[in-house]
């Protein structure tokens, strides 16, 4: 028998429907949880292992779907997470990137920080959102035009999250995986959520291209809070890496949002390719509200279209969370006195 030409290649894309008796149930016990982080019920330890009682409950085979999404190499880098119960009501979109008030119930928090347990620990940057482990994505004025999350007018280049660290490499200290859950759409509900996987990547990448990004020819910018409330505006470049490691069957990919210094011509060209690559091979979504995106921040970047804001109280929202598998590797930058702030 003749092998085939193409081995199958695993998908990328993992799609979870909750059910509604599942959607129902968990909306049910989350609504009596309390604010994370406000006052001794809010301990967020002990939240944590609520939310993780609380999800347990689920049929097992919802639930090993996104324990193995958290905890293997071979499946897919984003998983597209839809019903899941949302607030009664909404207080406005909050500005200026957050945080919120008025908010009176947590269900949403319980989703988001239900489904980051899964998949490991929530962790804040000191550097980012405050050091909050809830953070909130919403259109910024002026913010509009840059490439981070609060930008919207124009296209949030592929990227992955990654943290400045003294020690030059930018991908130490990054989120294993990122959560976004949506409160509320665009007014015009065009905002898009790409993602593509590194395998998808590589496989429609020439060979030269795929050899210069494996090359350490790249510089990375410093995320822009780093940049902007800590540099006072000026970039910090990390130490010269390649945009992809590891083997072929599981690479990883990091290329910071805020700008990449290429090393000589041919590797400019490889990162305009890469971009391009990202566009021919994403999975795209539309976040609604009670949805949400579980996004692998190793196995694959993400980027976001443009959309209009109209900073009315009624603009895009969503709740993000940065999640680590393992707090041990960071503990360096542990900022003392808390357990998860770095
Ligand atoms: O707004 C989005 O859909 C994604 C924004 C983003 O890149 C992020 O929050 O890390
Ligand atoms: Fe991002």
């Amino acid at each position: 028998m003749t092998a085939p030409a193409t081995a199958a290649r695993p998908a990328t894309l993992l799609t979870i429907d909750l059910p509604d008796p599942v959607r129902d149930a968990l909306g049910e016990q989350l609504a009596a949880l309390p604010r994370p982080g406000h006052g001794p019920a809010g301990d967020i330890d002990r939240l944590m292992t609520r939310y993780l009682q609380t999800f347990a409950r689920m049929p097992a085979s919802l639930l090993q779907q996104i324990l193995d999404f958290g905890r293997h190499a071979d499946t897919p880098g984003v998983g597209y997470l839809r019903n899941a119960p949302a607030d009664p009501s909404l207080p406005p979109t909050p500005g200026d990137g957050g945080p919120s008030s008025g908010k009176a119930t947590f269900v949403a928090e319980g989703v988001l920080l239900g489904l980051s347990g899964l998949l490991g620990e929530p962790v804040g940057f000191a550097t980012e959102k405050n050091g909050r482990l809830v953070h909130d994505v919403v259109p910024v004025a002026t913010g509009a035009t840059t490439q981070t999350n609060q930008g919207s007018s124009v296209f949030l280049n592929f990227h992955n999250d990654i943290v400045h660290d003294a020690s030059g490499r930018y991908d130490l200290a990054s989120p294993d995986f990122l959560v976004l859950s949506c409160l509320r759409a665009d007014h015009d509900g065009v905002a898009g959520t790409y993602y593509a996987d590194a395998r998808d990547i590589c496989h429609v990448l020439d060979a030269e291209s795929l050899e210069i990004l494996r090359s350490p020819l790249f510089r990375m910018n410093a995320p822009g809070s780093y940049v902007r409330d800590v540099a006072g505006g000026t970039e910090v470049y990390s130490e010269l890496v390649p945009m992809i490691g590891g083997p072929d069957s599981c690479p990883e990919v990091s290329a910071a949002a805020n700008g990449i210094r290429a090393h000589g011509a041919p590797a400019r060209a490889a990162l305009d390719r890469l971009q391009q690559a990202c566009r021919e091979v994403a999975h795209e979504v539309f976040l609604r509200p009670g949805e949400a995106l579980l996004i692998n921040n190793r196995k694959g970047l993400h980027a976001r279209s443009s959309f209009t804001a109209r900073y009315d109280g009624r603009d895009r929202w969503l709740q993000r969370t940065y999640v680590r598998r393992d707090q041990w590797p960071i503990r360096h930058r542990a900022v003392p006195g808390s357990r998860r702030l770095h």
